[in-house]
């Protein structure tokens, strides 16, 4: 397998973070945003959207870093990181999309508007706004982990993994997790797993 990806992109780790979980041989391929490499005819003709990550497996060509932990997780049965049943595999989407639709634009935004963007372009109510689109999540999320050690309940799956790519950036963005103990307490579970530490090292 290939994963074409940015190492510095939570989206892209959030798919490393998985190929460490199940120990699946891969190559990283690096595409460098900062110098277009996404826009490239080559890297579109992989990801028409133009973004990365892009897993690419014998001829199966995948993106968008949610589906591709669905897609792993289903190739890594073992690993049992998708849910067996119909409402374990739901409540395990539940978390993925909170994460693709709202916890991870929020965080985009964020790293836009105080860094990645030159200071004439940012806007500051955007990120007050994603500040505020934050919080009302991560009480979601402390809500949820004050009563079970996982997002999905007992056990460790790719809902874990998906939204720990996302709060990894936290620190970063001056973003304080202190106000959510278990949401803290699971951040800091997540951060002791090997497979964390070899992808966020
Ligand atoms: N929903 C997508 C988001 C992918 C995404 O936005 N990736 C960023 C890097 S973290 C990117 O490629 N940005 C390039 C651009 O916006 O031009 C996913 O989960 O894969």
């Amino acid at each position: 397998m290939k994963l074409y990806g940015f190492p510095f992109s939570p989206n892209t780790r959030r798919v490393l973070f998985m190929l460490h979980e199940v120990n699946a041989p891969h190559e990283f391929v690096p595409v460098d945003l900062t110098r277009g490499e996404h826009r490239t005819p080559e890297y579109l003709a992989l990801n028409p959207n133009g973004r990365v990550p892009c897993l690419v497996d014998q001829d199966f060509i995948l993106w968008e870093s949610n589906a591709i932990l669905q897609y792993l997780a289903d190739r890594f049965p073992e690993y049992r990181l998708g849910g067996e049943r119909p409402r374990e595999r739901a409540d395990i989407a539940c978390w993925l999309f909170l994460n693709a639709a709202h916890l991870g634009p929020a965080v985009a935004h964020i790293f836009a508007h105080t860094i990645r963007l030159p200071e004439e372009k940012r806007i500051p109510a955007l990120v007050e706004n994603a500040r505020a689109e934050l919080a009302r999540c991560f009480g979601v999320l402390e809500g949820k982990l004050s009563h079970t050690p996982w997002l999905a309940g007992t056990s460790f799956t790719i809902a874990d993994i998906s939204v720990a790519a996302t709060t990894s950036v936290a620190p970063m963005l001056n973003i304080d997790l202190s106000p959510y103990p278990s949401l803290a307490a699971w951040d800091r579970r997540m951060a002791d797993r090997p497979a964390y530490q070899k992808t966020f090292r």
